[in-house]
This record gives C-alpha cells, sequence and structure tokens, in this order.
C-alpha cells in the first residue's frame, strides 16, 4: 500500500447530470460502510462529511449550449480545494460523488499536486462512457460528459483553466477502460486527442486480465516510485444488472468477476494514490445493492484478496 491514511470527501451534486440522485451518492456509500471497510484492511480513514454547494437549479442549456456551468464551476473549485488539501497533508483523498464533472476539479487538484511534488500523474478512467465532448460537439449539453476534454484543456476554459496550467495533464496520461457508448463527436476526439481507450469489445476479445496488463503497463512503465496513479471510477463502468444505481446505464459492461480483478491488478501495482467514486444514483439503486458492490470493489482495490499474496508488480502479472 502506498497510501494507508485516506480522507473521504463528500461532494452531494447532480448539477452535471441531466437526472437527479447522484448527489446523494456520497450517503449510500456511507450507509454501505465504506469507512469500516477500508479500516478492516488497515487504512486509517477521517471523513469530511458532505461538503456545501449550490444547488441544482435544473438550467436549460445556455448560449455556449452548457447546463448549469456557474454551480458546476462552483463544485469543481469546492472539489479541487478539498483534494488539494487532503494531497498536502499527504493523505490519500476519496471523493465521494456526485457526478462525473468533479473529476475537473479533483484530477486538477491532483495534476497541481503532482506538478508541485515532481510526481508524474497518470489517470485510469472506469467508464461506459468516454466523457470527453466539448461544449461544441455535447449533444446534451450535460458536463459530466466533458471532464476528459476539459482536463485536455479543450472543454470550458473556466472548467479548463482550475489546475492552473492548460493542459492539467496531456490526453497520453490517461487510459480508459470499460467504454460502450460514445458520441460519433467523441470518435473523432478520441482520435485528435490519441487517447488509449480499451472499449468492451477489447475486453470480449482480449480479456479484462490482458486488458488491465496493457493499460497499467502503458500507464505505469517502469512502475517508477515517483508515479502517481489516480483512478476515476463512474459506477456506470459496470454492469447494469449488478450496478442499477446510476443515471446513464449501458446494458452490456463488466461483470462482477471482470471488475474485482481490474480492482485487484491495479492494487498490485502500490500506485494508487487518489480515487473519485461518481455517478452512483441511490434513487435508481435496489436496497443500495451498487452502493455496497462499489464498497466490495474499493476493497480490492485497497489489496483485499482472497488468499494472503505479495503484490506482484504490473511487469509480473
Ligand atoms: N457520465 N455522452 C453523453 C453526454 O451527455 O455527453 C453521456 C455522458 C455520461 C457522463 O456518465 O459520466
Ligand atoms: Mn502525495
Ligand atoms: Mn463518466
Ligand atoms: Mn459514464
Amino acid at each position: 500500500m502506498t497510501h494507508t491514511l485516506s480522507t473521504l470527501i463528500g461532494l452531494p451534486t447532480d448539477v452535471g447530470a441531466s437526472r437527479l440522485g447522484a448527489a446523494m451518492g456520497p450517503d449510500a456509500l456511507r450507509v454501505a460502510q465504506l469507512g469500516p471497510a477500508l479500516e478492516r484492511l488497515g487504512v486509517q480513514v477521517s471523513d469530511l462529511g458532505n461538503l456545501a454547494g449550490p444547488g441544482n437549479p435544473r438550467g436549460a442549456r445556455d448560449a455556449q449550449g452548457l447546463r448549469n456551468l456557474a454551480e458546476c464551476l462552483s463544485w469543481n473549485q469546492i472539489a479541487h480545494d478539498a483534494v488539494l488539501q487532503v494531497l498536502q497533508q499527504n493523505r490519500l483523498p476519496i471523493l465521494l460523488g456526485g457526478d462525473h464533472t468533479l473529476a475537473t476539479g479533483s484530477i486538477s487538484a491532483v495534476a497541481r499536486h503532482c506538478r508541485a511534488t515532481g510526481k508524474q500523474l497518470r489517470v485510469l478512467w472506469l467508464d461506459a462512457h468516454s466523457d470527453c465532448n466539448t461544449p461544441d460537439s455535447s449533444p446534451t449539453g450535460n458536463l459530466h460528459g466533458m471532464p476528459v476534454s476539459s482536463l485536455c484543456g479543450l472543454g470550458p476554459a473556466q472548467l479548463a483553466a482550475l489546475s492552473g496550467a492548460t493542459p492539467a495533464l496531456p490526453a497520453s496520461s490517461f487510459c480508459q477502460i470499460g467504454l460502450r457508448s460514445v458520441d460519433e463527436s467523441e470518435k473523432h476526439m478520441i482520435r485528435e486527442l490519441g487517447l488509449e481507450v480499451y472499449d468492451m469489445r477489447a475486453i470480449d476479445e482480449l480479456g479484462m486480465r490482458e486488458v488491465m496488463r496493457r493499460s497499467l503497463v502503458s500507464l505505469l512503465g517502469r512502475n517508477d516510485r515517483d508515479i502517481h496513479l489516480h483512478l476515476s471510477f463512474d459506477v456506470d463502468f459496470l454492469d447494469p444488472d449488478i450496478a442499477p444505481g446510476t443515471g446513464t446505464p449501458v446494458r452490456g459492461g463488466p461483470t462482477y468477476r471482470e471488475a474485482q480483478l481490474c480492482m485487484e491488478m491495479i492494487a498490485d501495482t502500490g500506485r494508487l494514490a487518489s480515487l473519485d467514486i461518481v455517478e452512483l444514483n441511490p434513487a435508481l439503486d435496489l436496497r443500495n445493492q451498487t452502493a455496497e458492490l462499489v464498497v466490495d470493489l474499493v476493497q480490492s482495490l485497497f489489496g483485499q484478496s482472497t488468499l494472503m499474496r505479495e503484490p506482484r508488480g504490473v511487469l509480473q502479472c
């Protein structure tokens, strides 16, 4: 384990999504005992509670074609400031969303921290979607579809500026896994940016193990000590049969076992240093099963395994 001290940051908002409910995500994760589950693994957990921010005005698209931009900016600034402070305390921030817009603030803070400490930031993005729309390309105007482009310096300028440098990180520092709903405009963007992407077809053809091996090798290379690995975990990555509690479900996602293997292989790298858990929508869930599944997976991410084993490292897997 890289960090044994971690801090939960609740960001109860759904201003970046079109469906209401992700604002209840942080509490559903607490009800599912996220903190105690991590503590059983030897992680010391503190919880900042739910931070306050603007409500959801459910705005129409503005002149730029965006919904709730001002509120998204506020929430991302709040996310940014909290994540940066936690990193400066040498703790591992766990952002509890909230919708996926929040990754802009969160990863901008991580990028700032890495610049200050000489670390190299790599981002693993688990999602059914590519989240690389721009204000011009977005079919919906929802900002949760734009964090990747914002971080690459293309989204709305105020969001892109959060890291203090544009881009917060180059597209080559990302890897996306689990995609199965990509807008036409995003297909072009993936090409243009040169994003490394493993869609569900890649998982079908290669298997999760090989997909994870390839992506971790390309993200971490020789797995030097100076790499900071950030995981942005959109709950809609998971198949909706096992994880119905999310606002933009897409059928045909990873199974329980595939998702476990994915988390276990990330744990094996020993490089996880910050985490977003986003897009959990308890209003659409059944008896909190999605939150409970996420807690189960996060335990694997923090090193829980069936047998006692030594971390194998990315190149030995
Ligand atoms: N998410 N591509 C669609 C859009 O509205 O831009 C869906 C985005 C979903 C975003 O799940 O984080
Ligand atoms: Mn650090
Ligand atoms: Mn997403
Ligand atoms: Mn998604």
